[in-house]
């Protein structure tokens, strides 16, 4: 079988992890491309990635670029072209840098790459997935934003930190946009099959909840300059593998609705399979109606970004 090929749209934190994850499980060839500018920085990454290979043996090949015909025959694109947060930012403080960016991505991935599966995780991301969408004009299955994949993986770390129980029994969803707006599933979280309204007392779980919604502004707090990248390159690495190999593994994704949930023409974050046809299906199920008003809420809070880009 002819090997994949993934390019990379912007290749710095979230970027070069993206390539050493996609590398390591061998889910195909990967480019990296950046700005002119940081052709040297892109390249260097891609020669030290193939150098780290005779250590674990995947047999792939990394290259850096900055030409656009690079990522030619690409079967997945992931776009973190754009700038990240500092203190203080929120996610929508990065729309008007970042809108301009996702135009020139949008129209060159059309170009050179037009039956990729395309990830966005550039920020702000429910109107940079939207932009993507309307300026490709890609097939709504095939274009995709990464963010409930990392909110939730969150809600499941800070679950398994509380209750000292495996990460990997811990299930939740958060859906809705990606900002402080988002979400949990509470209701539906469980260890093991058993429900967390069974183990952590509602103050806590609160607690964790409302941890959960400024999980990304807690590491960028931290850092000083810059945001979350280890974790928010996995959640996008097991998307990309869920098309690449057909798992149709059900991921809480920022998919285009159309009537799902009540959302009609906007990206949020829903429970979305994805296999080899892209985003195959939104599962939709019956919120009650706290939910649900949480869930127009952060709606809202989308719309409103969304019509700053004037797209
Ligand atoms: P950073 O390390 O700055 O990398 C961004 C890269 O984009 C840099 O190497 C830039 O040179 C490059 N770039 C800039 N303009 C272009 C262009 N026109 N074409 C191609 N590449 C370009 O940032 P990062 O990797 O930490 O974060 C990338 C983006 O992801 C930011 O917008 C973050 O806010 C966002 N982010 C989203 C999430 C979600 O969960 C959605 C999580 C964390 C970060």
């Amino acid at each position: 079988m002819a090997k994949h090929k993934i390019a990379l749209i912007g290749g710095g934190q979230i970027g070069g992890n993206l390539a050493l994850l996609a590398a390591q499980k061998e889910l195909g060839d990967v480019v990296i491309f950046d700005i002119p500018k940081a052709e040297g920085m892109v390249k260097g990454k891609a020669l030290d990635l193939m150098q780290l290979r005779p250590h674990d043996g995947h047999d792939v090949t990394i290259t850096g670029t900055s030409d656009y015909s690079d990522i030619s025959g690409s079967d997945v694109i992931i776009i973190t072209a754009g700038i990240p947060r500092k203190p203080g930012m929120d996610r929508e403080d990065l729309l008007g840098i970042n809108l301009g960016i996702m135009k020139d991505v949008a129209s060159n991935v059309k170009q050179y790459a037009p039956d990729a599966f395309v990830i966005v995780i550039s920020n702000p991301l429910d109107a940079m997935v939207y932009a993507f969408h309307k300026v490709s004009g890609f097939a709504k299955n095939k274009v995709v934003g990464m963010a409930g994949a990392l909110d939730s993986g969150r809600f499941r770390a800070f679950i398994a930190m509380e209750t000292g129980y495996s990460v990997q029994d811990v299930t939740c969803m958060v859906l809705g946009g990606h900002g402080d707006t988002m979400v949990p599933i509470t209701r539906l979280a469980t260890v093991g099959g058993v429900p967390v309204t069974a183990l952590i007392s509602p103050e806590r779980l609160k607690e964790i909840e409302d941890r959960t919604r400024v999980a990304g502004g807690e590491i960028v707090k931290l850092f000083g300059n810059g945001s979350a990248f280890y974790a928010p390159a996995q959640s996008a690495i097991e998307m990309a593998e869920s098309y690449l190999r057909d798992k149709k593994r059900v991921i809480p994704c920022a998919s285009l609705c159309e009537g799902e949930f009540g959302v009609d023409g906007y990206f949020i974050g829903v429970p979305s399979v994805i296999g080899s046809g892209g985003v195959e299906k939104v599962l939709e199920f019956t919120l009650t109606d706290d939910e649900q008003a949480e869930l127009n809420n952060t709606l809202d809070a989308v719309k409103k970004t969304v019509g700053e880009t004037g797209l």
